[in-house]
């Protein structure tokens, strides 16, 4: 990974509701590999925001009794301060609402119409606003109730009206060609192979205008007709760095896009319609997509009737902002679909952080408290066991780096607590605290060996959980430029200060258990 830049995408949230933890989940995810990217070295621009347009939300905005615009502005404030509320360190937050976009949506339509890659049509089919999406009558399945849905789930209606269309047909084999080039443009395998059987079975143009609603980005020269809601979506990410200004630094900086970081629902647009837009406009597509998997409750989908909706700051209000994140990273190979549960959570709460890295770092930093004067230690020689450990943390690094790259962060965080549990065992073998009469010399080699581990932990757990790596490394004497990954080529420098360490990680105590705990 030698770029000096990285440009990375939430998708932009529908804000027809508050956000959930679905969408907690993915910013996380992306602000985790942004910090990551940043603590290396690179330049990072980290793009999130909020889809305004389109049926789904204009029918919200009705049923709520507000004016479209005035119920965007209320929806997205409460995205807006997700980000606050979670620590996302994201770089830009856009509205598809914004004069910037506007312009954007409306240049990049022009070009595809210079280009020939629009026509006037009319469209007669199945559409479902919960998706935004257009259905083939043989993907639809028959309910008991009597209507049609979605492979999703989601209901459809018999759509009719004139519309324009975009040639996807004609992109079949080109789409086919990028795909086949760049093995890496959608991840993970599985997702990538559905794309390339769907786009093989054939492509058919695409409607691209709606004429029965109003909420949306007028179409030049036709605006009795507004833009699909998801040509308009997918264009934030151009918008966002400077489209239609292509010589602009920003864009050229930045786009194409390293990553846009989706979910497995939003696939299709993502690596089917998104790269054709744009090579139909000649605009380079992205680099890569990479489509995470979805997140059940106690074992069952997450959904509004259910009433099991998971709402992210009250869920960090519950367990800790920074054990929530390191949940949702450490709980499911990144990729695959995983449960969100209270035991799981408390489990990953008492187990590895409460007795993991807590307790590894209350031990260590007591010790050097009480025992070295409250400076870091002054080591002398290394034992083959002292080298041993501090060479796996030394190797951290690389390791972390190929885990990012996939990115594969619950690799990351398993390859960061094997050390911790590595650890554990050298204090438990070495007994510093048996040494202090004994052999002090001994003894502060050991407990500096230890502290240097976990000033690697600290730097590295960082991009996860950047309050706790903070605090950790602040226990260490380490100031706000000793923080970044290239700290870990130096040595914790013998005679630091080290502040009275205070927990990390309270345990999580079950309502109720407080009493009985206290004993
Ligand atoms: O699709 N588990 O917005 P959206 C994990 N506006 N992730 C989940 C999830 C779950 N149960 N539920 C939702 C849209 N997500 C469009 C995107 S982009 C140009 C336009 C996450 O508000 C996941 O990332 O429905 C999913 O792709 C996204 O929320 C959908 O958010």
């Amino acid at each position: 990974m030698s770029a000096e830049r990285f440009y990375i995408t939430t998708p932009i949230y529908y804000v027809n509701d508050v956000p959930h933890i679905g969408h907690a989940y993915t910013t996380v995810v992306c602000d985790a590999i942004a910090r990551f990217h940043r603590l290396d070295g690179r330049t990072v621009h980290f793009l999130t925001g909020t889809d305004e347009h389109g049926q789904k939300v204009e029918k919200a905005a009705a049923a709520a009794g507000e004016a479209p615009q005035a119920f965007c502005d209320r929806l997205s404030d409460s995205f807006r301060a997700l980000m606050t509320q979670l620590d996302i360190s994201n770089d830009d937050f856009i509205r598809t609402t914004e004069p910037r976009h506007l312009r954007a949506c409306q240049a990049l339509w022009q070009k595809l119409v210079e280009r020939g890659e629009i026509y006037l049509g009319a469209y007669e089919g199945w559409y479902a606003v919960r998706d935004e999406a257009f259905y083939g009558e043989d993907e639809l399945t028959l309910g008991p109730d009597g209507k049609r849905r979605a492979p999703s789930g989601a209901e459809v209606e018999w759509v009719k009206e004139p519309s324009y269309f975009f040639r996807l047909s004609a992109w079949q084999d080109r789409l086919l060609k990028l795909y086949a080039e760049r093995p890496d443009f959608i991840a993970p395998d599985s997702r990538r192979n559905e794309v390339i059987s769907f786009v093989k079975s054939g492509l058919k143009d695409l409607s691209v205008s709606r004429t029965s609603f109003s909420w949306g980005v007028k179409v030049p020269n036709d605006p009795k007709h507004i833009m699909y809601v998801w040509l308009d979506a997918l264009t934030n990410y151009i918008t966002a760095v400077g489209y239609p200004d292509e010589a602009t630094p920003s864009y050229r900086r930045y786009w194409p896009a390293d990553m846009h970081m989706v979910g497995k629902d939003i696939v299709r647009f993502h690596t089917v319609y998104w790269p054709a837009f744009l090579m139909a406009a000649g605009v380079e597509p992205p680099k890569r997509v990479f489509a995470h998997g979805w997140w059940t409750i106690e074992g069952q989908k997450m959904s509004k009737s259910l009433g099991n909706v998971i709402e992210p700051v009250a869920t960090a209000r519950k367990y800790g902002l920074d054990p929530v994140r390191y949940f949702l990273l450490r709980e499911l190979p990144f990729g695959q679909d995983g449960d969100f549960s209270h035991r799981a959570m408390v489990g990953r709460i008492n187990g590895d952080l409460a007795n993991g890295l807590g307790n590894l770092a209350q031990r260590v930093l007591t010790q050097i408290q009480r025992n070295c004067e409250a400076k870091a230690p002054a080591p002398g020689a290394f034992s083959a066991e002292d080298s041993a450990l501090l060479d796996k943390a030394s190797a951290l690094l690389a390791g972390c780096r190929a885990d990012m790259a996939v990115p594969a962060p619950h690799a990351m965080l398993e390859r960061l607590w094997a050390v911790i549990g590595e650890a554990d065992r050298y204090i438990n073998a070495q007994a510093p605290w048996k040494l202090k009469t004994a052999d002090p010399a001994r003894m502060a080699t050991v407990l500096y060996v230890a502290a240097e581990v976990l000033r690697h932990l600290g730097i590295l757990v960082q991009p996860v959980m950047p309050g706790s790596g903070a605090k950790l490394l602040a226990a260490l004497g380490q100031g706000e430029g000793a923080r970044d990954f290239a700290a870990l080529a130096r040595r914790l420098a013998p005679g630091t200060a080290l502040p009275a360490p205070t927990a990390l990680f309270p345990r999580f105590v079950e309502e109720g258990a407080a009493a009985g705990a206290g004993r």
